[in-house]
Parts: C-alpha cells; structure tokens; sequence
C-alpha cells in the first residue's frame, strides 16, 4: 500500500469507529509512532522541531498509517520526566497540524490536562500507557470527551519499572491488571466500546515476558476488545539478534525483526500495531490481508 495511501477522512472513520470483534478489524490498523521528544529510545531528538514533526507525521500517513501517535515524554527505561507544560507545548501544535492535514491522531500521555490540550487540538485517541492509573483525571477527561482509550498494561513509572517485572504468570497476570483496569474506566462512565488494550511490552517485562505475551496475544484479543501491540525496536528484540560478543543489534537495524512480530500479531487478530517503520508495515500488512483474502 505503499504511495496509493492517501490521508483523509476514511482513515479518521476507521481509527474512530469502535469494532470489537473478537478476531480484530478487517484491516489492522498502523499506529505510526512519532515521538517529539529529545530522548526516546528510537527517534528522541529527531521530530522535536515542529516543521520536522509535522513532515514526518505528514510521511508516515501517506505511506499508510491509520493513525499517528504523538507523544511529548519518553517512556524509555530509566527516562526522567518532564513537566506537563513542557509536554503539552511539545505537542499540541503539531497535533493541530496534522488534524488540519486530515489525519487522525493519538496521543501518547499519562497526564489529564495533556491529554485534554491533545483533544482539543483535534487527538481522537488517548495512548495511556498507565492504563489510567497514573492520573486519576485520566478517565473524566476520556468519559467527557468521548475519545478512544488506549489502555496499556503498566506498574509504574520508567525510573523504577523494571524492577516491577515480576510475575507469577505474566499472561495470567497481566490480563487480570488490565481487566482490573476496564473495570475501573467503566466505572468512571467510560463507553466500553471506546477502549482498546495492549499488554505494553518492555513496561515492567523482561524479554522472557515479552515472547510469553508475544506468543499468547490470542488470548488478549479473546477478551473482547481491540488489542494494540507494540513491539517496534524494543530492546529484547535486540538481545534476540545480539553478535557473537553479546553485543545487541543497534536499534536502527532491528527493523525486519519487528515486521515478522508485526505480522504474528496480526494472525493474532490485534487491532492494530505501533511502529517507527510505517511504510514496511503497510507492505507486510499488504502481504497478510492478500494471503487471509486467498484461504
Ligand atoms: N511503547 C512505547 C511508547 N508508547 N504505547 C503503547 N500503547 N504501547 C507501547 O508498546 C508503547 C507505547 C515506547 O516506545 P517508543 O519510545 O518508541 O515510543
């Protein structure tokens, strides 16, 4: 789908829409990741300047994406935090460009008040990677504006979290805190047709977490509720394609591997997927929907 993909309202609809189908949307959808950050893993320091951010996010819709992930802290491992001024000024601007260009937006954030500024520059999805734990206005915010509701699995924030990652069970677990999760936005007068899960690997997980979940998205997806994955670059993908010293696989080459993670998820039936490389995406999600089409 590559260059035949042109943004516009449809793409909108599609990432709007609730569908709660057991075995996933028709298509997948492409979150594509746009980090305006000076630190992020895999692009921080890239997209902070706005003319950057916006030709980027520009990019990735014509080459497929559904949505586009804005986000203004990083997550990473270890990240210090910023202030919520910081990350509403990094955002809100570009999000309004790219909404006045037709595409649809999320926002990656674990503040209410950013995610509010988010919306009102035109976001229509709210990535929470706390899964609405780490601001308690998280849910108002969603319940009053109607917004989809990323809620990803999560125990705490970057500084600490891997010290978090431990488990009886991870995919037993990690089900249980999410639906604890749901329950609580439901609580909160949430429409449950607006949310949308993902086990958030990396968060709290070694890379033994990560494969388990990886290896039993199915059972996510079987909780009824759009599943979102979101692989792209993680370390353990690194440490899987690690040099004879030990060395892991730079971030920037650690692309083919997380399209074969992509394209297992979507025999898993998620939703969707949130990557860096949106135009391989397209072309392995082409790929996929040709070979379901001809069983
Ligand atoms: N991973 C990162 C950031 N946001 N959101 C969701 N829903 N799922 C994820 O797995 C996820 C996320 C960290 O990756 P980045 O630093 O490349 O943005």
């Amino acid at each position: 789908m590559r260059g035949v993909h042109a943004p516009g309202a449809s793409n909108v609809d599609a990432v709007t829409t609730p569908h709660s189908a057991p075995d996933g949307p028709a298509r997948p959808q492409i979150m594509g990741v746009l980090n305006v950050t000076p630190d992020s893993f895999s692009d921080g320091g890239r997209y902070l300047d706005f003319g950057d951010a916006v030709a980027h996010g520009e990019q990735m819709g014509a080459e497929g994406a559904d949505l586009i992930d804005v986000g203004g802290e990083s997550t990473r491992p270890g990240a210090e935090r910023v202030d919520a001024a910081t990350e509403t000024s990094r955002v809100v601007d570009v999000i309004a460009a790219l909404v006045e260009r037709g595409l649809a937006v999320s926002i990656d954030t674990t503040r209410a008040a950013v995610a509010a500024a988010a919306i009102e520059a035109g976001a229509s999805v709210v990535n929470d990677v706390s899964g609405g734990l780490a601001d308690p206005d998280m849910a108002r915010v969603v319940a009053d504006t109607g917004v989809r509701w990323v809620l990803m699995h999560w125990r705490g924030h970057s500084s600490d979290m891997q010290r978090l990652a431990r488990y009886e069970s991870v995919v037993a677990d990690v089900k249980a805190e999410l639906e604890d999760r749901v329950e609580a936005a439901l609580d909160s007068g949430v429409d449950r047709e607006r949310l949308i899960l993902d086990p958030g690997l990396g968060f709290a997980k070694t890379a033994e977490h990560n494969w388990r979940l990886s290896a039993h998205l199915d059972e996510f997806v079987a909780l009824g509720y759009p599943v979102l994955f979101g692989s792209s670059r993680k370390s353990y993908l690194g440490r899987l394609l690690a040099d004879e010293s030990g060395k892991p696989r730079p971030v920037g080459q650690r692309e083919a591997a997380t399209l074969a993670t992509s394209v297992l998820a979507f025999e898993a039936g998620v939703w969707g997927v949130r990557v860096h490389d949106v135009a391989g995406t397209a072309d392995a999600r082409a790929v996929w929907l040709a070979t379901r089409a001809a069983r």
